[in-house]
């Protein structure tokens, strides 16, 4: 449990900061949301938007000028998910590029990164996946090997969302192929660093706004001390790391699931069919009601697991998928019905609700497939 001051005083800054979202989202974000996804253009402008209204610092710790809340965080991610998932994308990749120097940082490497990450001086990614190794994180080919003060790394990562606007990526590698998941290290890389270059750019069925590239590491060079914990800790790092940003993706999940139920009603109230509303209709009220149903407790869990983020608690591998698995399907589910409730319109893109079906299904298979949650939760019950 959070003292009773801190509560106080969290509860004051989660009404500024989401009255202070959701006049962002219903003037600037909302407006570009479709151009955002046509164009497939990374919204700098929005992005400039979210750092100057201090956004990013949310679930920073508050002694690197962060406000330390999570359940604040996902509520952010959520509101602008609502609209558009490319820009509550923005919010939540920070957060996921942060958390392996929050979790395993030293001192001198939290000071330096973490206030400007902060404040969206520096924007983050995270490099995990690689073409063999995705749900089977361990099973990477990337190599790192000291050299005197230097390690270099080599090997390619794919999927790496917003690289191509980061000035840093955690980079996983391998210091000890023998070792397994032992052998995996983590490393605070500079996207300027001698031998870092941005590979192909994917071109996905959703979030378009997001840009999405290979990472080519070709005897990539960097001074020792930006190892992150100690040679093998890596999957470690990026496991916890998993923990804390499933809820982000859960987040932007249960946003798009509301702001598809939300249009979708407007829709039914509107539309008339067969001399009435079709909100005067049963079977379209029954299918309301369970969007609803599905949406509600997706947002329950979620927040149950931003709490346990926020309160250190020791099962946060267990909520962390649990919301993601929950959040994601629910995601898919309900904008897929938006689109079913909106008929003929639903699946043109002059309407919103196709884009945020296809913008659905990544939070279905990034930070860790569906199935492979179900993997996590599996093993907190029974052992592994
Ligand atoms: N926190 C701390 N340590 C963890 C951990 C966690 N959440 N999860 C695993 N570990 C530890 C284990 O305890 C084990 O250490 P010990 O041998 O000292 O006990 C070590 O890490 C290896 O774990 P495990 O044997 O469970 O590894 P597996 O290869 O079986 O993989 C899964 C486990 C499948 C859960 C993991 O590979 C995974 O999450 N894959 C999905 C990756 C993913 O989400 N990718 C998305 C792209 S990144 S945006």
């Amino acid at each position: 449990m959070l003292a009773p001051e801190r509560n106080a005083e969290l509860l004051e800054a989660e009404q500024l900061i989401l009255d202070t979202v959701r006049k962002l989202v219903r003037d600037k974000v909302a407006p570009r949301a479709a151009e955002i996804d046509a164009k497939g253009e990374y919204p700098k402008d929005i992005r400039d938007l979210f750092a100057q209204n201090d956004l990013f610092g949310v679930p920073f710790p508050e002694e690197y000028g962060g406000l330390g809340s999570f359940l604040i965080y996902v509520k952010v991610v959520e509101e602008v998910a609502k609209a558009c998932a490319s820009s509550a994308l923005i919010i939540a990749v920070q957060e996921l590029g942060a958390l392996p120097i929050m979790i395993a940082g030293t001192d001198a490497q939290k000071k330096k990164y973490l206030p400007k990450m902060a404040t969206g001086e520096l924007m983050t990614s995270y490099a995990l996946t690689e073409p063999t190794s995705g749900s089977d994180a361990a099973n990477m080919r990337t190599t790192a090997v000291r050299d005197g003060d230097s390690y270099v790394l080599n090997g390619t990562k794919v999927f790496i969302t917003n690289v191509a606007v980061a000035d840093v990526c955690i980079v996983f590698a391998m210091t000890n192929k023998e070792l397994g998941p032992k052998g995996v290290s983590a490393f605070i890389c500079h996207t300027d660093d001698p031998g870092f270059k941005l590979g192909k750019v994917e071109h996905k069925m959703g979030i378009k706004g997001s840009p999405t590239n290979e990472v080519v590491l070709d005897n990539c060079r960097i001074p020792a001390d930006r190892l992150l914990g100690s040679e093998g800790e890596g999957f470690k790092i990026a496991m916890k790391t998993l923990d804390k940003s499933r809820p982000g993706v859960a987040a932007q999940g249960l946003g798009i699931a509301q702001g598809a139920l939300d249009f979708a009603a407007a829709y039914l109230k509107d539309r008339v069919a067969f001399g009435k509303p079709l909100s005067k209709q049963q079977g379209l009220q029954w299918m309301v009601a369970d969007m609803d149903l599905d949406v509600q407790s997706a947002r329950l869990l979620l927040y149950e697991a931003a709490r346990k983020c926020d309160e250190g608690a020791d099962d946060v591998t267990y909520w962390g998928a649990l919301c993601k698995l929950k959040c994601g399907d629910v995601a898919m589910k309900v904008s897929t019905d938006a689109v079913q409730l909106l008929g003929g319109y639903g699946y043109m893109t002059e309407y919103p609700v196709e884009r945020m079906m296809r913008d659905a299904k990544i939070t279905q298979i990034y930070e860790g497939t569906q199935q492979i949650q179900r993997i996590v939760i599996a093993r907190q019950i029974l052992g592994k």
